[in-house]
């Protein structure tokens, strides 16, 4: 018998699929089928390529894409790159070649290893967010913004990192520190910059979600960004110095405790605080607001952050006491989040606690329950936040918070003092970077006309080859340095102008990617109407967490926007979220270095516990990490497809862990897979072989068979593929001792259910061993008969909150996390549970579930 070899035949099946152009969509072999759209969040082309960890997110959505496609769909399964942006700019910095050289590299490099994995994409619709054809759309939307009025410019104080020379969007400092380089002295300067309006969408953004059949981790994580408050806006009139007559506005969620209010907090940037400073103050205040800028706001909004503040010397007025009130101001409170004032309840809010305790400033409990907790002398010990009954409040005294709230937001509205509000933690979307390589703004700035959009027929604005794409070191991108780009003429006056030198921030081409894909070649509208309605939205979207808020948010922002226009048909793009845990391995740090070893400089000793360094005999920490470049802890899939094949990487990828949660590469790991691969290899050949023409499988064969089809429908369905590929290695165990057992269909059904899995091995048996002349993945993925699996199957009763919801049949779990997961994972238990908290889930194995949840 032949030997498994799969570097032998692996190669040879992918360049099989690719001429066979298995998912090219406009394939005949395709016609007919529904259609279905699996989509990968596409790579940033980084200079070091894919490790095992990104192929993970790559294989799942590859295996998905050919269950699919042996279910009947006809599959787009495209694939592109992001490569606009910070990430590939950096990099060309560090290595001196033009990011339109190093990209195109990185891509080939990527392209190559993606294909290596045996992900099948329909490659005739590769897009590139850099390539003037696609770009010219992502200007073209930029310009559509700008006429509703959604694109404006506005002088906002930005992030200026001191040691990359750049302005970071809020998003790239990361706790106080630069993304990119890790300098903790970020500035703030004000810019002109461009802004798009996500603000108008964010009561949309919000309802929506409900829509959407998305992990609720990540709907939850969307709806604290965008952060609805209900609450009010009050005015505190400024006790009369001068003559100034000012109103402090402040926004609360709680106007039910405004007879609580001891002082009212500006924050440091507040426009009031030059006016209304007494003059025996200003010189501490003005220090004090220096201060201040130079803390970042992420440090700012910190819980534990010591409060410091300091006294205006000026006072306000309770507009409903006409109690003298002290008007401070402190960095814990944000210029850009409601009205930039805040009145102070120290009280029933923690912040104020601790600083009316700093600063001896009063507390008025005007809140009262059980809970509330109080020292022998009866005052607060900490700040009471939960609900209760109102006292120390005049006329409300013993109403509820929310008969408080209501009828003091009546008061203060009928003395024309304050009004309801909602306010959103969501800001407008900075879209403007100080950066070579983006999509140039389309804008040109005319002295006489002021500023206005390139005409469309002129698009795209090309980027233009430079010498020097480095940052300029001033707040200025570099294309500014570029006369003869920069002067053009007025498309209104024909005057003398000048272009926007600013670029896009680099999310801006993954906004609208999805789109391009169904008519990536289109070139006199953005997207082909027929085809758009035809495949869009997309069914399933495949990729990490860390895109869970802004990636998302901001295509959902665009998508809605293109349908407000009229050009797409749809409002939500993305009907199925899946986001993949992370691949992560044992890490060694060396303390006195700080520098991260690798599996190669420690040789023998990976993997083992206290290790010492051989640079300089330093005790290692050992820790496990997420594959990263950075901590010198990534697997290069090469070498292992050398010396195991890609088939035993890809179900080593799905083997290694639930698909949702993080997993552990063991580097020895992937000999099971192998092993496993050669006993189905050798099972087929020897099972083929002994099979008599027109010979029907055992009853114990089809029992074998049959409860395999069923378990790993089951758990494919669940995105299960780890579970499902010990249901197969149980089956191989089993079926190797009897392969006389098979009929010829028993063993087809076998390789076509494996064949998403490895799909490498299992077509070359289907061709080779079995003689068949089309591709595996043309079979139809096979149906298990119930009359084989009546032993195996039990009936699991749903519950929620204890009462009957559904019943779901499935083959009995040995472990009942398992069926716990099954049972979330099914199609119409996740519509019941969508927007509840799982509180805690009963199990009594085998039959029921019962999920014990609360309302979001
Ligand atoms: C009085 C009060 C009493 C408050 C109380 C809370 C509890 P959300 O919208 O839920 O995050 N606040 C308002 N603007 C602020 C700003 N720019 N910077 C810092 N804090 C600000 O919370 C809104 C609450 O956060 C507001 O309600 C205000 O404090 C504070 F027992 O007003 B509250
Ligand atoms: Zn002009």
């Amino acid at each position: 018998m032949k030997k498994y070899k799969p570097v032998e035949f692996e190669k040879s099946w992918r360049d099989y699929w690719e001429e066979q152009q298995l998912y090219n969509v406009d394939n005949k072999l395709h016609a007919g089928k529904p259609k279905y759209y699996c989509l990968d969040m596409f790579p940033y082309p980084s200079g070091t390529g894919l490790h095992v960890g990104h192929w993970r997110g790559y294989v799942l959505s590859d295996v998905w894409s050919r269950y699919k496609m042996l279910q009947g769909y006809n599959v787009l399964h495209p694939m592109g790159w992001d490569n606009f942006g910070l990430p590939a700019e950096n990099d060309a910095i560090k290595k001196g070649i033009h990011p339109k050289i190093s990209t195109k590299n990185n891509i080939n490099n990527i392209r190559r290893q993606l294909k290596e994995i045996g992900c099948v994409y329909d490659w005739s619709r590769e897009i590139t967010t850099s390539s003037p054809d696609y770009y010219k759309w992502t200007q073209w939307i930029f310009i559509q913004l700008y006429k509703k009025g959604l694109a404006y410019q506005k002088l906002q104080p930005v992030n200026w990192c001191d040691s990359c020379k750049v302005v970071l969007a809020n998003e790239e400092v990361d706790g106080g520190k630069c993304e990119r380089c890790g300098n903790e002295n970020i500035l703030k300067i004000n810019k002109n910059q461009w802004m798009l309006k996500i603000t108008d969408y964010a009561e949309r953004l919000l309802n929506d979600l409900d829509k959407l059949d998305w992990p609720s981790k990540v709907k939850e994580m969307q709806r604290n960004w965008i952060g609805r408050s209900e609450g009010a806006i009050i005015r505190f009139p400024v006790k009369t110095i001068d003559n100034i007559n000012e109103n402090i506005e402040v926004f609360t969620t709680r106007p039910d405790t405004i007879f609580g209010v001891t002082y009212l907090v500006l924050a440091p940037e507040h426009p009031l605080i030059s006016k209304l400073v007494s003059p025996e103050r200003e010189v501490e205040v003005n220090c004090y607001i220096k201060r201040a800028q130079a803390v970042s706001y992420v440090e700012r909004m910190k819980e534990d952050r010591p409060k410091t503040g300091v006294f205006t010397g000026t006072y306000a007025c309770n507009p409903l006491t006409n109690r003298d009130i002290p008007i401070w101001v402190a960095d814990y409170v944000l210029m850009d989040y409601g009205t930039g004032a805040i009145m102070a309840v120290p009280a029933h809010d923690e912040r104020d606690f601790k600083f009316a305790k700093e600063y001896g400033l009063e507390i008025i409990q005007v809140i009262d329950s059980d809970s509330v907790k109080k020292d022998n002398e009866g005052n607060l010990l900490e700040a009471y936040t939960g609900d209760g009954k109102l006292i120390n409040s005049q006329y409300i005294d013993q109403l509820n918070i929310e008969e408080a709230k209501k009828k003091i937001i009546n008061i203060l509205e009928s003395k024309g003092v304050g009004e309801p509000k909602v306010n959103y933690k969501l800001r407008d979307w900075i879209f403007a970077r100080q950066r070579y390589w983006g999509e140039p703004i389309p804008m040109i700035h005319c002295e006489k006309c002021g500023t206005l959009p390139v005409p469309e027929e002129e698009l795209p604005v090309l980027l233009p080859d430079i010498e020097s794409y480095k940052p300029t070191g001033t707040a200025e991108s570099p294309l500014a340095s570029i006369a003869d780009w920069v002067n053009t003429s007025c498309p209104k006056c024909g005057g003398s102008s000048k272009r926007e030198t600013d670029t896009m921030p680099q999310w801006a081409g993954s906004s609208w990617y999805f789109l391009r894909y169904v008519s990536p070649h289109c070139d006199n509208a953005i997207v082909d109407k027929e085809l758009m309605n035809e495949w869009l939205p997309v069914d399933m979207y495949v990729g990490g967490v860390e895109h869970a808020v802004l990636h998302l948010l901001y295509a959902r922002f665009w998508t809605k926007f293109l349908y407000d226009i009229g050009v797409v048909s749809f409002e939500e793009p993305f009907t199925r979220l899946f986001n993949q845990g992370m691949v992560c391995r044992i890490a060694y740090k060396c303390p006195k270095e700080n520098l991260w070893l690798s599996a190669e400089e420690l040789k023998d000793d990976f993997g083992k516990d206290n290790v010492h360094c051989p640079n300089d005999g330093e005790l290692l920490i050992k820790s496990m990490e997420k594959m990263s470049k950075s901590k010198s802890n990534g697997v290069s899939p090469d070498g292992l497809v050398e010396s195991y094949g890609t088939d035993s990487v890809r179900l080593y990828e799905l083997f290694s862990g639930d698909p949702l949660q993080d997993c552990e590469w063991k580097d020895d790991g992937i000999k099971g897979c192998y092993s496993f691969l050669t006993k189905t290899w050798s099972f087929v050949i020897e099972a083929n072989e002994k099979c008599k023409l027109g010979q029907e499988a055992t009853l114990q064969a089809n029992k074998l068979l049959h409860s395999l089809i069923k378990k790993v429908t089951d758990r494919v369905e669940a995105f299960k593929f780890n579970t499902a590929i010990s249901a197969f290695m149980e089956f191989i165990n089993k079926a190797r001792k009897i392969p006389e057992a098979f009929s010829k269909e028993t063993i087809e059904s076998y390789l076509i259910l494996l064949s998403p899995f490895a799909p490498h091995i299992c077509e070359e048996l289907w061709h080779n061993c079995l003689g068949h002349k089309e591709s595996i993945f043309l079979a139809k993925w096979p149906v298990y008969n119930s009359e084989f699996v009546k032993e195996d199957i039990v009936e699991i009763i749903v519950q929620i909150n204890g009462k009957y919801k559904v019943k779901l049949t499935v083959a009995p779990f040995e472990n009942q996390e398992d069926l716990v997961n099954f049972a979330t994972n099914n199609e119409s238990v996740r519509k019941l549970l969508e927007d509840k908290t799982i509180v805690k889930s009963i199990v009594v194995p085998n039959k029921i579930v019962n999920f014990v949840v609360k309302d979001d």
